[in-house]
């Protein structure tokens, strides 16, 4: 099957700003056969990166950006619930945009696939203030906190979310994703403290299996 193809379709209607033929290009791959997870990874996320290009050289303004990053956002509406699974025991993430970072499809992303792994999900969004998200992670008692940033500019957030996060006792894994760490910004995030510093949700769900694994039928709850 050729994913490519999908994903050319669904550039190119984000480009003419046709938001019908933008959705036609997502069933026609799920009718396909892709997978919801590839529709995420192999069509979606690459055309937003696309935009994302040629915003920085000038061919798309601010508000074509918008109209992409809008249809795309409501077509995750559409498709994260078909990536859903019933919890398996207790597993509880808490995932949002560092402090300040606007960035939230990756977000949306990361938590849809958690979700399609059992895991019970508070997706917060772009920006949570790192105060706020501490006490939700301590109130809350999750087991795991992953943290999105995307720009250089939210690396100080990023570093005072984990710093309020690391205080927590108990405290839960942090994990820090998002394309500001797969640049030069790698170095930095070790350097924070994070538990975790990961590209994508498929690594992250791939790793948090092997920290918390799924309970099987007959196991007991989780208590913590
Ligand atoms: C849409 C968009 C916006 C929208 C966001 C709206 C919204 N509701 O999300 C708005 C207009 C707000 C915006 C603002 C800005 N943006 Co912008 N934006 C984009 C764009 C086009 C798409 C972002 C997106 O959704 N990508 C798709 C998602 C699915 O990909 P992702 O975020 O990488 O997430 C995946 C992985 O990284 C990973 N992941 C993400 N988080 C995590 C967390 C964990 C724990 C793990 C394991 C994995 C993980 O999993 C996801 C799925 O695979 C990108 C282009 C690009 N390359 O992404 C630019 C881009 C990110 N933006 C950019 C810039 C410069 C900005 C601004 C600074 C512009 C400005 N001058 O104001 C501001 C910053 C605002 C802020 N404080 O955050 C640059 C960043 C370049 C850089 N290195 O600094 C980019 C790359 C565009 C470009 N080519 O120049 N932006």
């Amino acid at each position: 099957m050729d994913v490519g193809a999908h994903r050319r379709a669904y550039l190119e209607a984000l480009q003419a700003r046709d938001v019908a033929a933008a959705r036609r290009a997502v069933d026609a791959a799920l009718a396909a056969g892709v997978s919801v997870a590839d529709v995420y990874l192999e069509i979606l996320q690459p055309a937003l990166y696309e935009i994302g290009r040629g915003w920085a050289v000038g061919d798309h303004d601010v508000a074509h950006e918008h109209s992409a990053t809008a249809v795309t956002q409501s077509l995750l509406g559409t498709l994260g619930p078909r990536m859903r699974a019933l919890p398996t025991g207790g597993r509880l993430a808490i995932v949002t945009g560092s402090p300040e970072e606007r960035h939230a499809l990756g977000v949306q992303m990361v938590a849809d696939f958690l979700e399609g792994d059992g895991w019970e999900v508070l997706n917060l969004g772009a920006s949570t203030p790192a105060a706020d998200l501490a006490r939700l992670a301590d109130a809350e008692r999750a087991d795991v906190v992953a943290l999105s940033t995307s720009t250089p500019a939210g690396l100080p957030g990023a570093a005072e979310a984990v710093a309020e996060l690391r205080a927590l006792d108990p405290r839960p894994l942090v994990v820090l994703g998002g394309q500001l760490w797969s640049g030069e910004a790698r170095r930095d995030a070790e350097a924070l403290g994070a538990d975790l510093v990961l590209d994508g949700p498929r690594e992250l769900v791939a790793r948090l299996r092997e920290r918390f694994p799924p309970l099987q039928p007959g196991d007991e709850e989780r208590s913590g």
